[in-house]
């Protein structure tokens, strides 16, 4: 199956697996390009296509918003008679960044889907913000793709490597770049993540440098960039997630700036990000240790000996509270849903 085009846009052997044990008699296999309110852009082994999604996708997103195809998502789709076309299925995902939903926070939204490499991309200039910096890695951990950061805008900051080097200090086992989209310095460090057929997703807010990034690596303007020099406020620029190909033969999708990341069930994401912080509570005295006053607190002699930036610790703890609450959400809309299913049940039984 692995027809030239499928695989420069991503897929494999592992795929041609996946297809084969399904029904796909009146199926073919294409990537999900671009979403909007209408319907879907693909590409499929013989160029682009455009499909609505089928009464199947439909329903299945009615109980379960994750559900929803995403730019990313691999899926079959149905030619019919009259050449309307129609996806029926999400392929299962490999990766996925997944956000709490901005709407009640208890439901998951899919931002992209079998990406393999996750970059977080934070400006040097104004100042890279540590936290925001932490929270797309977690979500970029938990997408369970590789996490990469990039730092853009070098050209603005006499001291990018210095920066680089301390973000580095703080996200272990996560590949830092510092990069200039105007000079071009950096770029040629990230070429290895984008080989042909593989997938980058780019996470950061709006006016973090995304879309010139991407135009950077395609080596011709693809994607619209803000026009002024961006102070990181203001209006999006991009508006829609879109996966783009490289010239070189790899995939960048490309995402409208997050402006509010909620994290959505990230705890392992979370607990890679602050690793460190995992390990020391491991050695405190006791084990339900508040690391607030108690004798034998690894966490707080950590911070006495200037090992730990207490900052840290409090946006762990923010991170951690939020996850608290989204799950605490997540549950009371379960637990409501099973009542309803419940009193369903009941009164179809009292019939
Ligand atoms: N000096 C400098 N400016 C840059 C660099 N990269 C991006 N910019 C500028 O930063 C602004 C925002 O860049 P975009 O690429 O549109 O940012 P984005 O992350 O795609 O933003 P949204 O689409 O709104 O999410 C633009 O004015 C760019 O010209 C860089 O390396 N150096
Ligand atoms: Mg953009
Ligand atoms: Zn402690």
């Amino acid at each position: 199956m692995a027809l030239p085009l499928l695989a420069s846009l991503g897929w494999d052997a592992g795929l041609d697996l996946t297809w084969a044990s399904r029904d796909r008699v009146g199926h073919r296999p294409a990537r999900i390009t671009r979403v909007d309110r209408s319907g879907y852009d693909l590409l499929t082994h013989d160029g682009p296509l455009r499909a609505t999604a089928s009464a199947t996708v439909l329903a299945a997103l009615a109980t379960d918003s994750t559900a929803t195809p995403c730019v990313g998502d691999w899926v079959a789709v149905r030619c019919w008679s009259d050449d309307r076309l129609t996806v029926e299925q999400v392929l299962p995902r490999r990766t996925a960044v997944v956000r709490a939903s901005v709407a009640g926070r208890s439901q998951g939204q899919v931002l992209a889907a079998n990406h393999d490499v996750a970059m977080v991309v934070e400006p040097l200039h104004p100042e890279p913000d540590l936290g925001r910096v932490e929270r797309l890695l977690a979500l970029a951990w938990q997408s369970g793709a590789r996490p990469v950061a990039v730092l853009t805008k070098a050209d603005l900051v006499p001291d990018a490597q210095d920066i680089a080097a301390d973000v580095a200090s703080g996200a272990e086992g996560v590949d830092v770049h510092a990069v200039s989209c105007r000079t071009g310095a950096g770029i040629d460090g990230l070429r290895a993540y984008v080989g042909p057929g593989q997938t980058v997703a780019l996470l950061g807010a709006s006016g973090a440098g995304k879309s010139s990034l991407t135009n950077c690596l395609a080596g011709v303007d693809v994607m619209a960039t803000r026009a002024l020099r961006g102070d990181g406020k203001g209006r999006h620029t991009t508006v829609h997630r879109e996966l783009v190909q490289l010239p070189g033969g790899g995939i960048v999708i490309d995402t409208p700036g997050l402006r509010l990341v909620g994290l959505f069930a990230a705890a392992d994401g979370i607990a890679r990000v602050f690793d460190d912080l995992e390990q020391l509570v491991l050695e405190c005295r006791f084990n339900d240790c508040r690391h607030d006053t108690e004798p034998g607190c690894a966490v707080q002699a950590a911070m006495s000996s200037g090992d730990l930036d207490p900052r840290r610790l409090d946006r762990w703890r923010k991170l951690q509270r939020e996850m608290l609450r989204t799950e605490l959400r997540q549950d009371a809309r379960l637990r409501a849903a099973q009542l309803s299913r419940w009193k369903q049940l009941t009164r179809d039984r009292g019939r």
